[in-house]
C-alpha cells in the first residue's frame, strides 16, 4: 500500500508539473496557440518513461503499463545492489506463487549451499513446482549499484508478468523473499513509442559470448543487446549484459565469481569493492533485442554476464574509454 501511495503521490506531482507547464504555455502564447501546445504534448509523451524506485527491498512503480516499446528508468535509492527482471509466469501464476512456492525453495537450497552442503542444496530444486520451467525471462535491467540510475528499453507483449530481483542479502536470503516481487499487467494498448536507435551494438550468444566494437568514446550512449541465442547455464539462468565501471583496484576475478548467484559468495551483499554496476539488459529469449542507455566518462569498464565462468565463455569483456 505504501508503495502504491508513493507512486500515486509521484505520479500526481508529475501530472501537476505537466499541467503547470501546459497552462504556462497557454497563457504565455495564447495566440500562437494550439499548434505549439500540441507540439509540447507530443514532446512530453516522447519523454515518457516508466519510473521504478527501490528504497527498501521494494519496486515502487505503476502496476499497469502499455505494450510495445517502453523505457524503464530504474533508480536504486537503497544501500544494496539490485536489478529488475521481468518474468512471464505460466497462466494463473502470480507473485504470490513466486513468494510461496518458488522463493522458499531457493532460500533453503542457498542455505544448504552456504553451509557447504552443495549436493543437498541442489537437490532442493527438485521441490520447485513443475510449472517453474515454463517461466520465461523477458528482459529487465542489468545490476545497479546504490545511488545509480539505469535506463533499459524493452518491447513487451500484452499479458501478466512478475518483476523480481534475486540478489542476496548478506545472510544468503534472496531479495525475492524480502518483498522484491511485484505483479504487473501489460495492456493491449500500444505505448506508441518507437524502437531506439543504438550507437553501440552488442551481440550475445552461448557460442561467441559478448561481441561488440570496443572503441567507445566518452559521453551518452545507447547500447543495443541482441540475443543471438539463449541457453540455461549451470546456475539455471540465461546470459545477460551488465555494464560495470572498474576503479583502479577492481579485481576482475572477484567480480567474475560474484556474478554467479549459485556461488555461496555470489550475487550477495556486499558487492565487490572498486566496481560500480551501471545497468544493462537482463535475460531475454533468443532473437530478442533490448536497449540500455549509459553515460560514460574516461576510465575502464567491463561487460559481463551473470553466469558461471563468464571469462571462459567470452562473457567478460573489458574496454577503456578515453577522454
Ligand atoms: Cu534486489
Amino acid at each position: 500500500m505504501i508503495t502504491f501511495k508513493n507512486y500515486f503521490v509521484k505520479t500526481n506531482s508529475v501530472g501537476m508539473l505537466i499541467i503547470i507547464s501546459l497552462s504556462f504555455l497557454f497563457t504565455a502564447s495564447c495566440k500562437s496557440d494550439k499548434k505549439e501546445l500540441q507540439h509540447e504534448t507530443v514532446k512530453i509523451e516522447k519523454e515518457n518513461v516508466i519510473e521504478i524506485i527501490t528504497e527498501n527491498m521494494d519496486f515502487q512503480m505503476t502496476d499497469t503499463i502499455s505494450s510495445g516499446w517502453n523505457t524503464f528508468r530504474y533508480k536504486n535509492l537503497s544501500p544494496q545492489t539490485h536489478f529488475f527482471l521481468i518474468d512471464k509466469y505460466p497462466k494463473g501464476k502470480t507473485s504470490e506463487d513466486a513468494e510461496n512456492l518458488v522463493a522458499p525453495v531457493f532460500d533453503s537450497a542457498m542455505k544448504l549451499i552456504m553451509e557447504g552442503k552443495t549436493e543437498e542444496g541442489y537437490n532442493e530444486f527438485s521441490k520447485l513446482p513443475k510449472w517453474f520451467n515454463e517461466v520465461v525471462f523477458v528482459g529487465g535491467s542489468g545490476l545497479l549499484s546504490p545511488n545509480q540510475v539505469g535506463e533499459t528499453t524493452l518491447n513487451l507483449k500484452p499479458g501478466k508478468y512478475i518483476i523480481e530481483c534475486y540478489v542476496k542479502m548478506s545472510n544468503g536470503k534472496f531479495h525475492t523473499s524480502m518483498g522484491m516481487t511485484k505483479d504487473i499487467v501489460v495492456t493491449n494498448a500500444d505505448s506508441g513509442n518507437k524502437e531506439l536507435e543504438a550507437d553501440i551494438l552488442i551481440n550475445i550468444s552461448s557460442t561467441d559470448g559478448i561481441v561488440f566494437n570496443d572503441s567507445i568514446s566518452s559521453g551518452k550512449h545507447i547500447f543495443s543487446v541482441f540475443y543471438k541465442d539463449q541457453i540455461v547455464h549451470e546456475n539455471f539462468v540465461g546470459h545477460d549484459i551488465n555494464l560495470v565501471k572498474l576503479d583502479e583496484n577492481a579485481n576482475l576475478e572477484e567480480l567474475e565469481h560474484w556474478m554467479n548467484w549459485a556461488d555461496p559468495k555470489g550475487l550477495i551483499e556486499p558487492a565487490p569493492n572498486a566496481v560500480t554496476f551501471i545497468g544493462g539488459v537482463n535475460d531475454m529469449p533468443k532473437g530478442n533485442i533490448g536497449y540500455f542507455t549509459a553515460t560514460l566518462v574516461a576510465g575502464n569498464y567491463a561487460l559481463i554476464s551473470e553466469v558461471p565462468n563468464a571469462k571462459n565463455k567470452n562473457m567478460l569483456k573489458t574496454f577503456s574509454v578515453l577522454k
